[in-house]
Parts: C-alpha cells; structure tokens; sequence
C-alpha cells in the first residue's frame, strides 16, 4: 500500500491475502473450517475453549467466582485455542462456534451436550444455571444485561478499532486514531459518571456485568491493554479507577485471568482447582 495515492475503491471488492498485519494469518473473508481437528473433553461437565484475552477472560473470572462461592459443580475444564496458529478454524471448533471466536463452551451435563458462544451467552447462560451473580428479576435484571449489552456493543470500537489502529496497524494513521479515541474516551466517562454514585456497576451488588465490563476497561485503565494509559489519560477517570482496583483485587478474578494464558504466570490448561493451587504456591 502505498499512502500518497489515495485509494479509490474497486467496484467489486477483491480478496488480495495481506503480508504486513499481525492478524494476516487469520484474517479471512469467509467462514467456516480450514482443517479437521476434533476438540479434546476432559472429565468436567463443563468444557471451555478459549485464550486469556479480555473476551476470554471473563469467562473464566466468572467460573472461578462461581467456584469460590463453593458451587463445585461448576468445576471446568478449559482448553488452549491459539487464535494466532488458526486453532478457531478446526473443524471441532467450527461446530460449536460457526463464528470462528473464543470463548466457547460446551455443557455436557445436559443431553445432548448444549454447545454456547459469544462470551455474555456463556455468562448469562452459566449465572442462570448457577443463578448467581445475575439478578433473576425486576429493574436489577433489567440494569444488569443492560451494562452486559452495553459492554458487547462497545467493545469492539476499544479492540478492533481503537486497539487495532493505535497498537497494531502497520502505521499510525491520525484519522482513524482521532476517531477511535474520541469514542473510547467518550466511552470511559459514560462508566466514571456511573461509577460516580454507585460501587458496581449496577448498585451495591457486583455482577456479570461488572466482570464482563472490567475484563475490557477495567483492564485498558488497570494493566494498560494497547499501552494506552498516558495517551488516554485513564488515571483521570478516577471512579473508573477505583472500581477497577477493586474487582482486580478479587481472588477469583486474579485465578480466573491466569486460565489459558500460555506464560510463566499462567496456564495453558486448567483441569482442576489444584492447577491454578499449584502455580499460586509456585509464584
Ligand atoms: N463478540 C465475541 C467476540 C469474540 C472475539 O472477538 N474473540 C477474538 C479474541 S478476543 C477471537 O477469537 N479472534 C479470532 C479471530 O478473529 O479469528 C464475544 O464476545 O465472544
């Protein structure tokens, strides 16, 4: 590409497979699989495939909050998909995610086994079965899938917009930059003013929404996802900030951030509690 030519779109769009992006492996403008692999079960009900990015996490936040309020039977086990090797493209994983996108799950302790994806599903779907961490009726309910929505529909301008252009394209280009940035800003004071009156998102109860929400901008303000946090000036959404710190400081939340992580402070796979025992001890 070159940048002093402006493009001028063809009339019919063609496919001309990148070289440059961080993504050119996996980018592709169709679905379905590219290879036959089979997904592997474990000895759990629960079944998870996913990577410890932020739509990833929580998910594993919440099995691991669930845990720790002594629901047993939400014991899981979770499976390393390499989104980077184009492991979201076997053919096992097709079929219970036609979307091609961790996190999914699938439920064995029914018949047939329930297949769910796209992460609030699998929130909504594991706290009703739970019924835990999300309110089962009136206005609470009502709030909470409403910043659970809120969180599906923002994201992906903070990831594939503001993430993509500020930390992986292959130059930074101002126009899309601005834009981006405007709106995660504009994002991050609608939660500040939120946060301003109320300790979770929702009132005095902390919820899906919350894990759902933090494991993006709770995470973007705390750890600096894209080495944003000067740039955005995070620190100056100071209830933002205190509620991040907050539930970062969780138990659960810390073990559930370490699932599928393939590093020294992380596990590729977790089977059992004593998986993530076994590396606190360690750390
Ligand atoms: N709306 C989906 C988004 C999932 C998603 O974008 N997952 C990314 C990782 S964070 C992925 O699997 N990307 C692989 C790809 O695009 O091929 C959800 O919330 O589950």
């Amino acid at each position: 590409m070159d940048d002093t030519t402006p493009y001028i779109p063809p009339k019919v769009w063609q496919w001309e497979e990148e070289s440059e992006s961080r993504f050119a492996s996996i980018n592709r403008p169709v679905a379905g699989s590219t290879h036959d692999k089979e997904l592997p079960v474990g000895k759990h009900p629960l079944q998870l495939y996913s990577l410890a990015t932020p739509n990833g996490v929580k998910v594993t936040m919440l099995l691991e909050e669930l845990l720790a309020i002594g629901r047993q039977d939400a014991e899981y086990d979770a499976w390393l998909i390499n989104i980077g090797e184009g492991d979201q493209f076997g053919s096992g994983f097709v079929d219970i995610n036609p979307n091609s996108k961790i996190p999914a799950m699938v439920d064995h302790s029914t018949t047939p086994p329930t297949r769910i994806f796209e992460s609030a599903a699998i929130m909504l779907y594991l706290a009703e079965k739970f019924e835990a961490f999300v309110p089962m009726d009136g206005q609470e309910r009502a709030e909470c899938l409403s910043w659970l929505f809120w969180q599906i529909g923002s994201a992906p301008y903070l990831g594939g917009g503001f993430g993509h252009f500020y930390a992986y394209a292959p130059q930074k280009w101002e126009y899309p930059i601005n834009r981006y940035t405007m709106e995660i800003k504009r994002q991050l004071d609608v939660l500040d003013r939120n946060l301003a009156s109320r300790r979770y998102l929702c009132g005095d109860e902390y919820n899906i929404a919350d894990m759902a929400v933090y494991s993006w901008y709770g995470q973007l303000v705390l750890t600096g996802l894209y080495d944003a946090k000067e740039f955005l000036d995070v620190a100056s959404y100071t209830n933002m900030v205190r509620w991040a710190t907050e539930i970062h400081e969780r138990p659960a939340v810390k073990r559930g951030r370490r699932v599928n992580r393939a590093s020294k402070s992380g596990l590729a796979e977790r089977h059992d509690a004593s998986d993530l025992d076994a590396l606190e001890q360690r750390q």
